[in-house]
């Protein structure tokens, strides 16, 4: 056993192995106030919930209270290692700021009140505007951080019962791309790899993905590989020098903007030099001519040109691209939060179909999730889709959704796609839109131009509902707020994005008069009197195993088919890969075996869209194009960013994430070890760009865009030049000293900066260029920024001290643990 610093070293130790074998375990546990296992009441079985990578963890509780946690050694996701978020970040639930009543909006002002009032005033408003306007005027914006159950209960509360088209996750800002870039490709979602990939892999690829610090469990398996025999080779894709950059075989730092250039430069090299699987594209694809033509005029040359990168360092990477036996790539923000979103992200599936690189061992392809539970927003249809990737524009699919929920099918609206979140806001702009329930999400910093998001959220004429377990800043504008309780506080399952289900058992009591996003959502549904067609309630369950239950025959013969799993299969052992049925007991490791897809006509998700103007693709030309199902090979042309520098806004700015928060930090904030670590905005700049400006580390900057305005202190990192990065994790909240507001609104959220603007074809916002301005407001004085320096934020200056956690940061680490 051994106490190791996982703020200043947040990959722990190294067990080196070798292809093809296992990952050693490595049992990661941190408790509290210097607790020791003996000290523990119980252990209640769980998984992370601050990213997507769904380690299995237990939870300590001791006189009802969460203490700690300690990852699952069985569990074949981490093999029991947990990452900083996962060991610290649990801490917020115990936060004395909890929400724990109701709050109604009175003569402006939000005050206590009872659950009844509460939840009458919330359903009686979406009544009253369901009579004078029609479902129309209700929409529902979740989020990736709910349970299963709890997103199918609210698609079939908003689809079968309200009859809205007006529903949206925040996985619009995250992993939309994920999906639509799948369904292209493949005609579902779903995806292709497995994380056991990177035990056999060759070369892994991550196109921007800064897995290091977003997924830090998954890059401790890299890692290892890295450190143990014939380590594969990895190329990274990213402007900035992140660890995954420094770590790499080969590094492209592009432009920001420029994915699709690239991608299509590799694969001009691919085809050029015959490093294809000719035999696999001609059985199990379509398309391979017009890809072929697409990119036959992209040479490195000309990539290199629009990229500014090395023409000789885009042939290296194709090269061992191109020779790579067992070839593993994810994918993620830096290629899915921009204009050419999905034609970027298609190119990197192109790339596995014409290496024939797909169901095999170390051949996976992750377009990877963001969120704990994006991939079940998505399955359930609370991103707007049908559960259990039902296509909507397939007739025999809605009507079979409208049996399994005895409903008549014309009360499932399918007339045109659902209603994405940028174009939501727009109706609520215009006022066709005037109610919003808003669920686990917080808009009023993670969405771009927050200047435009708070004016439209504050309006009179919507009504506001936000269920949350904090008076976020979006919270703050509601007319009602509904106090939630949140993971270890109730029971249900979440979906990684290797298709693994986990059980997360309920631990402790929520505190005070919280209550569970599933009791308030059927509550909701029983006061709006949502019936199915024979008048029985429409929700026919009362708790998360009946809605699991319910959810299993929902997915009975899909690509997710459920149907092999119960809550009891899920305890005890590991999480469990989809599809798992009668046919699959024990779960599915790959799939796509054979060049055996789910993309026939009758059975697919979805029939593609235009790349270009993002228009759905008709099922008859869908039938003509790919009669029998194979991958369809898409190419698009590359397009130049919307927003360009210009004298006036001469950087191109970025914005993302560090290893120590979460999003807009509500929980990371109020865990002293991971807010102590990153504790406010910085900006990052090339030593070029700050030799050119005599600015020194540490200057307080202003950064402005035509939108707004943010003042941070300068790192000078291993950056782009040309390029600035902002973390968008800092709201105007403060959670640091007690969860006080701030006065000035402005000035510390990288969305004040942002832009409105999407992807034509995954509608997912552009948050990863913006052309920005800067200015000194003052000088260092000799005192660094205050900005990590164990991640892509390094100092590539002297004189900062590195990042440490001290003592209340220490975990154990055991090496072989069995437990
Ligand atoms: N620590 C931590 N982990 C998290 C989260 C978190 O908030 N904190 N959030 C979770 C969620 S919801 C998500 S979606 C994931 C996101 O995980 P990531 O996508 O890994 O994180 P980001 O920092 O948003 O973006 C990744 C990289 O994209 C690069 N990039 C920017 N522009 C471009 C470009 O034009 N081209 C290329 N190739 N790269 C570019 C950035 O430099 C950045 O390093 O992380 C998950 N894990
Ligand atoms: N500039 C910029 N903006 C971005 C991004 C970026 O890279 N750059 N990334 C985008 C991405 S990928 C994402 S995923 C979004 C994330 O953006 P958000 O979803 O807005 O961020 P979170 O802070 O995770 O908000 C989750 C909210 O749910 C609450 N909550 C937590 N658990 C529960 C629960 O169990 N029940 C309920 N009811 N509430 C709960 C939290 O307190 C918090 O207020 O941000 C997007 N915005
Ligand atoms: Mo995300």
């Amino acid at each position: 056993m051994t106490r190791t610093d996982r703020i200043a070293e947040p990959w722990g130790s190294r067990t080196p192995y070798g292809p093809g074998e296992t990952w050693p375990t490595r049992v990661d546990s941190y408790l509290a106030d210097g607790l020791t296992e003996a000290d523990v009441d119980r252990w209640v079985q769980s998984a992370t919930i601050l990213h997507s990578n769904g380690d299995g963890l237990d939870i300590a509780v001791k006189d009802d209270r969460i203490v700690g946690v300690r990852g699952r050694a069985v569990d074949r996701v981490n093999h029991g290692r947990l990452g900083p978020k996962d060991l610290f970040g649990w801490q917020a639930n115990n936060s004395p700021d909890r929400l724990t009543k109701p709050l109604v909006r009175r003569r402006g002002k939000l005050v206590e009140t009872d659950w009844d009032t509460a939840m009458d005033a919330v359903a009686n408003r979406a009544k009253e505007l369901l009579e004078e306007q029609g479902p129309r005027a209700i929409s529902f914006y979740t989020t990736g951080q709910l349970f299963l159950e709890e997103y199918y209960t609210l698609g079939l509360i908003a689809h079968g019962g309200i009859g809205t088209n007006h529903v949206d996750g925040n996985t619009r800002l995250c992993t939309a791309t994920a999906a639509a870039a799948l369904k292209e490709t493949f005609a579902c979602d779903g995806q292709p790899g497995s994380y056991t990939d990177i035990d056999s892999a060759d070369v892994i690829a991550l196109y921007g993905h800064n897995m290091a610090e977003t997924q830090t469990v998954l890059w401790t398996r890299v890692l290892d590989r890295l450190a143990g025999p014939n380590p594969p080779q990895v190329i990274c894709v990213d402007p900035r020098e992140t660890p995954v950059a420094r770590a790499a075989t080969v590094h492209l730092a592009p432009r920001p903007g420029t994915n699709v250039m690239l991608m299509n430069a590799l694969i001009h090299e691919l085809v050029a030099h015959g490093w294809i699987d000719r035999d696999y594209i001609e059985a199990h694809s379509v398309g391979f001519a017009e890809l072929q033509k697409q990119t036959a005029e992209c040479t490195p040359e000309v990539a290199a040109a629009v990229c500014d990168v090395p023409a000789e360092q885009i042939r290296e990477a194709a090269l061992i691209i191109g020779t790579a036996e067992r070839l593993m790539s994810s994918v993620l923000q830096g290629f899915y939060q921009a204009h050419q979103a999905t034609a970027a992200a298609v190119c990197v599936n192109n790339i596995h179909v014409l290496r024939g690189m797909l169901g095999k061992p170390g051949c996976g392809i992750l377009q990877m999730n963001g969120q704990p539970t994006a991939q079940n927003t998505r399955e359930c249809g609370a991103d707007g889709d049908l559960p259990a990737f039902r296509n909507w524009s397939n007739d025999a699919h809605i009507a079979d959704l409208a049996k399994v929920w005895n409903v008549d099918p014309m009360q499932i609206p399918h007339y045109s796609p659902p209603t994405h979140i940028m174009q939501q806001l727009r109706y609520i702009e215009e006022g066709s839109i005037r109610f919003m329930y808003v669920t686990a999400t917080n808009p009023a910093v993670s969405l771009p131009e927050l200047r435009r998001i708070r004016e439209i959220l504050s309006q009179d004429r919507l009504f506001l509902v936000v269920q949350d377990i904090f008076l976020s800043e979006t919270a703050q504008l509601a007319d009602v707020v509904l106090p939630a309780a949140t993971w270890g506080e109730k029971t249900g399952t979440f979906t990684n994005v290797d298709r693994t289900v986990h059980l997360s058992e309920k631990a402790v009591e929520p505190p005070g008069e919280a209550r569970s996003d599933l009791d308030i959502l059927i509550d909701f549904a029983h006061r709006m009197g949502l019936e199915d067609k024979d008048g029985a309630p429409l929700v026919k369950w009362s708790d998360p195993e009946g809605a699991f239950e319910g959810w299993k025959e929902c997915s009975r013969g899909r690509p997710c088919d459920y149907t092999g799993l119960s809550y009891d299969k899920l305890r005890g052992g590991s999480g469990i890969q989809w599809p798992c049925n009668d046919e699959h007991p024990d779960g599915t490791e790959h799939i796509y075996v054979d060049g055996q897809f789910w993309a026939q006509p009758d059975y697919c998700e979805s029939y593609g869209r235009d790349m270009v103007t993002g228009a759905p693709v008709e099922k008859t030309e869908y039938e003509a194009l790919n009669p029998t199902g194979r991958a369809v090979l898409k190419a698009a042309e590359y397009v130049a960013p919307h927003e360009l520098v210009s004298e006036e806004y001469p950087f191109q700015l970025i914005t993302g994430r560090t290893l120590y928060h979460f999003h807009t930090r509500t929980k990371t904030g109020r865990a002293p070890q991971l807010q102590a670590a990153a504790p406010e905005v910085w900006v990052e700049m090339s030593q070029s760009d700050a030799a050119d400006r005599s600015f020194t580390e540490g200057d307080l900057l202003e950064v402005t865009t035509p939108r707004g305005l943010v003042r941070a202190r300068v790192r000078i990192s291993g950056i782009r030049p040309g390029v600035l990065f902002l973390p968008f994790h800092y709201g105007y909240w403060d959670t640091a000293d007690g969860s006080r507001p701030r006065k000035e609104r402005d000035g510390r959220a990288a969305n004040e900066l942002t832009l409105t603007d999407w992807d034509p074809v995954s509608k997912q916002p552009i948050f990863k260029t913006a052309a920005a301005a800067v200015r000194r407001v003052s000088a260092a004085k000799g005192q660094p920024s205050l900005a990590p320096t164990t991640t892509g934020s390094a100092p590539v200056t002297g004189g900062v001290p590195p990042t440490t956690g001290g003592a209340q940061a220490h975990a154990e680490e055991l090496v072989g643990g069995r437990r």
